[in-house]
């Protein structure tokens, strides 16, 4: 008998910027990737106030997502997907963010887009926001840096709410609320700025900037919440985040201490917020130490408290190690920093594959949560190659996500109550941190270069099928 729930909700996840491609197309305004070019996506052109115009810029046809959704979704159904997690792209209803009216045509693709899921019986899990801020509110407001935001970002969640009330139930309210965290930790450890686009957009790396705009969405989220929880009492609202789990490198107490502070800085700082509707304990304390001082409104307590989450949903893809020993090796990741964990072994990116680290994550956070958990995002980036008979064999790929399924048996049988799995990037997309098509996560390939070439044709890897099992045998069949 299989150990996951009989509902448990199997699937895949994309985001419309790394997918979807027809960037300017039907009236759509350019989000904040539209405006990176490959080889720096992770460095917005603001940040540089350099265009490379000899370089691509990824979003902008990605895999064409746009014009292959019936095809794709087809696929996804054939894999046999109970649900879907893609992201609404924002400039496609408000191709500025400030607009009142929003733009029929957007409107209409999501409809297209869950209509057709709907008939294939896929539910869909709709991200809000995805990296996918208006470029327009940087310009003029300097992005979440500005309380106006929440404004705009309310007036987005009221539409596509009202819109899709009867297409969609389940909701994230931010992708990676934390990874301003992450990063802002890196700030501090190495001095450098990463000028990653995740939730302080647009604002500078500086903590106060950083720490204000992360309050500015988490009273937004907050707020969504409550208008979706008072007015369409079917939907379930969840936060996402970068889970970022790390080990103390030794039993050193400096360590441990460190690897304590750490966790509370990357994931219960925002976590705690989400769903205890508070800030936690430890926030006074590192607020004073930053020099931070977050601008309240008196009411902004009570929506924290009321707008709280239904379910708690992150993505996990490695661990790293903390240590204040100076004489040790460090490793590379998008989010993530610290050091190398000698047990593991890491993908082609440095990234650090810990199947048992998930066991140990889910544990951790039921335990400190105990509310529905879900993964929303899993997976191998691998540069993909194909064989003789040109179909992709990807059994690296089916390695990584059996051991990480059957740690993931092993939490719900520790009592972990866990709601689905949707492995990143089901269909190949953009990379996020590095803007390559070359760093593959999906069951489907397509036929996309990172010099812009290729027909856009979508094949099977042998992990298709793999997974086509899984789901037929509810994660009994690894
Ligand atoms: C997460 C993002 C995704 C996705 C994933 C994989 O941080 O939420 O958008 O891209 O990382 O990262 P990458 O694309 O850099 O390999």
């Amino acid at each position: 008998m299989s150990v996951f729930r009989d509902d448990f909700l199997w699937g895949g996840a994309c985001a419309a910027n790394q997918f979807e491609g027809a960037w300017d197309v039907d009236g759509k305004g350019a989000s904040v990737p539209d405006m990176c070019t490959n080889g720096s996506h992770t460095v917005p052109k603001w940040v540089t106030t350099t265009i490379h115009p000899d370089r691509l810029y990824p979003s902008h046809e990605a895999i064409d997502f746009y014009h292959h959704y019936e095809e794709d979704i087809a696929l996804f159904a054939e894999m046999g997907f109970k649900t879907f997690r893609t992201s609404i792209n924002w400039t496609r209803i408000f191709p500025n963010g400030w607009e009142t009216e929003p733009n029929e045509k957007g409107l209409e693709f999501y409809d297209r887009v869950f209509d057709c899921c709907k008939k294939h019986g896929i539910e869909p899990l709709v991200t809000i926001s995805h990296y996918e801020l208006p470029y327009a509110l940087v310009e003029k407001y300097n992005g979440w840096a500005s309380r106006e935001l929440i404004g705009f970002y309310m007036n987005y969640c009221k539409t596509i709410f009202e819109r899709y009330k009867d297409k969609v139930k389940y909701w994230l309210t931010f992708n990676e609320i934390n990874a301003g965290m992450m990063a802002f930790g890196q700030v501090l450890s190495t001095g450098t700025v990463q000028g990653y686009e995740g939730p302080a957009m647009g604002a500078p790396d500086d903590p106060q900037t950083r720490l204000q705009a992360l309050h500015h969405q988490f009273v937004a989220s907050a707020q969504a919440i409550i208008y979706a929880h008072a007015h369409y009492p079917q939907f379930k609202m969840g936060c996402m985040l970068a889970y970022g789990q790390s080990y103390a490198m030794t039993c050193d107490p400096d360590d441990q201490l460190a690897n304590q502070q750490s966790m509370n800085e990357h994931n219960w700082y925002c976590g705690d917020v989400h769903v205890r509707g508070e800030y936690p304990y430890f926030a006074k304390r590192l607020w004073k130490e930053l020099g931070v001082e977050i601008r309240m409104e008196p009411e902004d307590a009570e929506t924290l408290k009321k707008g709280v989450v239904d379910f708690y949903t992150f993505s996990y893809y490695m661990t790293s190690c903390v240590t204040t020993h100076k004489d040790v090796e460090g490793i590379g990741g998008n989010l993530l920093g610290g050091v190398k964990n000698p047990y593991l072994k890491a993908s082609d990116w440095g990234w650090q594959i810990d199947p048992k680290g998930l066991r140990y994550a889910l544990n951790e956070i039921y335990g400190r949560y105990q509310i529905p958990l879900m993964v929303v995002e899993n997976g191998l980036g691998a540069y993909d190659e194909k064989g003789e008979d040109g179909v992709v064999h990807d059994s690296y790929r089916i390695d990584y996500l059996r051991s990480h399924i059957e740690q993931m048996a092993e939490a719900v049988k520790d009592g972990v109550d866990l709601m689905g799995y949707t492995p990143w990037g089901c269909i190949d997309l953009v990379s996020a941190s590095t803007g390559e098509m070359a760093k593959r996560y999906g069951f489907i390939y397509v036929n996309k270069f990172d010099d812009g070439t290729g027909d856009l044709s979508r094949e099977k890897k042998d992990s298709f099928y793999w997974y086509k099992k899984v789901i037929a045998t509810n994660g009994e069949d690894l």
